[in-house]
């Protein structure tokens, strides 16, 4: 069969005096997905220019430098399994790394695979559209200049476009304020600063203790407590070292098999399967399992993550375990989370962060209690008083997973926009394409498992099968491939499907999955449940019954 794609080599043509790149494949986005889109894509022959809006790579690790900034994902798991020599080669240092050894490594990668060459910095994309004529997908950038490509893939992260909500009288702040997920890169020097932090998620919880550390005082204005676990996070020894990287193929192996893409929890032990019914227990032995494993205790149950009843039972042994930790009183209430289930949200994990309200300089304003009113020159008006502050500090996410598509201006066919698509929650097939928009595929896309799941195990999935795509695409003469409106339709119905009746869904959830933390954002539960093995397993079949559910045309002669 002829491997050899239909057009190798990227050229330049002329359009009104300026020169247009013509390329196979234009990848947006130089974090994790783009990086080995074009590893991946190179190596099959494609003429690949990857754009990104940063002026270098690692995607959320590039913008996410906060302090205490870490991953959830045990290190030697949220890494890249396609290079068996960069594994070995490779030394993580902590069982959860912390960010800036995460970019080091995303740096190492683009220099290993020598893939800075075909990534254009500074770069950001201002619109994709389709041109139905050359079957090509025209992407502009800010800059006004133009690459027209066979194939766009979004590598765009799911948590990359920062939500700073508004609040009335921010611009009068005299001091700095700062977003969590747009840290300057030189840091920010807290000693002898008063500081303000909007927020509790991860990155409210991740960088609170270490702020609390530095800062003259730092008061915590929280609207929705968190369940937040902590991470047990450690140095890694040489023998840790060693014994994950003689294991490797397996846990690889285990991972793709499994439903989260992780085998590997806090500390990096094996996550234990739940075996006991919290239903079953009295209140004594729940006690007790709070006194013998804190927090930990919670992970036992089985039936917690699909009994409401169930789960308010773990509610209340993780507000028992709050008590414990945290010793006034009244902090220790404002910080019990309430009237939402545990597990509703992506869970935290946290280093001390219970602990850090014990210390003299951190207050908690529990917002449930009298919400912000405005920020003011000197600091923030709530309806429990005014606050001073020297600098702000927002820690309040994401326009999560279809944010920075729809901030773009993505055309399909007839010159239709996603936005108007998307209008009442994002469509997809597989998480990997949307009708009407051929030959255009999302890394991680809404739909797949992708923030349920450890993002490098999904990711290296999606540029496999799509890079499998195109091949098969080139073997045939097949110019255009686009999921017909059926299949779509019954993959959105089949995401629904699999999220009603879990915690991820219940009416008192608001997540950032739902979209709930975004005024106007359609209450749609965005990520697939159904577990990465299954969902592997799903699409590799797909793709060998000739790419079910998807039209694909021949090229024009
Ligand atoms: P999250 O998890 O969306 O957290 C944002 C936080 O900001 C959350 O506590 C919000 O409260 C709070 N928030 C947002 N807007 C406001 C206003 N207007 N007033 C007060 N508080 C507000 O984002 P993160 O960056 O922490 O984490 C995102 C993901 O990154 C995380 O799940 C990990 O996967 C990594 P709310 O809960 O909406 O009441």
């Amino acid at each position: 069969m002829n491997e050899k794609p239909l057009n190798s080599l990227p050229t330049d043509r002329l359009q009104n005096g300026a020169s247009v790149a013509v390329l196979d494949v234009v990848v947006v986005g130089a974090g994790f997905g783009g990086l080995y889109a074009l590893y991946r894509l190179r190596g099959r022959g494609l003429s690949v220019r990857v754009l990104e809006a940063a002026s270098d790579v690692g995607g959320t690790w590039y913008w996410n430098r906060y302090p205490g900034a870490r991953c959830d994902v045990p290190s030697v798991e949220y890494s890249y399994s396609f290079s068996k020599e960069l594994e070995q080669e490779w030394d993580w240092t902590e069982v959860m790394a912390g960010q800036p050894e995460i970019l080091r490594y995303a740096n190492h990668v683009a220099g290993r695979f020598d893939l800075r060459r075909d990534i254009q910095l500074d770069t950001r994309v201002s619109s994709a559209h389709y041109d139905e004529d050359e079957r090509r997908w025209r992407v502009e950038t800010e800059a006004g200049e133009v690459f027209e490509a066979r194939f766009c893939i979004m590598a765009t992260g799911c948590l990359s476009s920062p939500n700073t909500p508004f609040i009335e009288g921010a611009d009068d702040f005299a001091g700095p304020i700062y977003h969590t997920g747009r840290w300057p890169h030189e840091g920010v020097d807290w000693k002898g600063v008063r500081v303000g932090i909007i927020g509790t998620g991860s990155s409210g919880v991740q960088s609170i203790p270490v702020i609390a550390e530095q800062a003259e005082h730092l008061t915590v204005f929280q609207r929705t407590p968190n369940y937040t676990l902590p991470a047990g996070n450690r140095p890694l020894t040489d023998s840790d070292r060693a014994k994950a990287k003689a294991v490797y193929d397996q846990l690889r192996q285990s991972e793709r098999e499994s439903i989260t893409g992780f085998v590997l929890g806090f500390g990096g032990n094996p996550v234990p399967t739940p075996t006991d019914a919290i239903l079953a227990t009295t209140p004594e032995e729940r006690l007790a399992a709070v006194e013998a494993d804190g927090f930990e205790a919670l992970n036992r149950y089985l039936d917690v993550p699909i009994d409401a009843e169930a789960n308010e039972l773990a509610c209340e042994m993780y507000r028992e375990q709050v008590k414990r930790l945290v010793h006034d009183p009244k902090t220790a209430d404002g910080l019990m989370p309430r009237d939402y289930p545990f597990g509703c949200k992506r869970p935290v994990i946290d280093t001390d962060y219970f602990a850090t309200f014990n210390r003299d300089n951190v207050d908690l304003v529990d917002l449930r209690k009298g919400g912000i009113d405005r920020i003011t020159a000197t600091g923030i008006q709530t309806a429990q008083g005014h606050f001073e502050f020297d600098a702000l500090v927002y820690a309040t996410g994401f326009d999560a997973m279809t944010g920075t598509l729809l901030r773009m201006d993505i055309r399909g066919r007839e010159d239709i926009p996603l936005k108007a698509t998307w209008e009442a929650g994002p469509r997809t097939y597989l998480g990997l394409q949307v009708h009407g928009f051929p030959n255009l595929f999302t890394i991680t896309g809404p739909g797949s498992p992708s923030v349920l799941s450890n993002m490098i195990v999904s990711i290296e999935q999606h540029v496999d099968w799509i890079s499998d795509c195109i091949a098969y695409m080139d073997q045939r003469g097949l110019s255009t491939i686009e999921p017909t409106v059926e299949a779509e339709e019954k993959w959105i119905v089949h995401v629904n499907e699999a999220a009603e009746g879990s915690m991820l869904t219940a009416a008192s959830c608001n997540s950032w999955y739902l979209g709930a933390n975004i005024p106007g954002k359609p209450r749609i539960f965005m990520p697939y449940v159904g577990g990465v093995g299954e969902y592997r397993r799903g699409c590799d079949e797909i793709a060998a019954r000739g790419y079910e559910g998807f039209a694909l045309e021949a090229a024009r002669t």
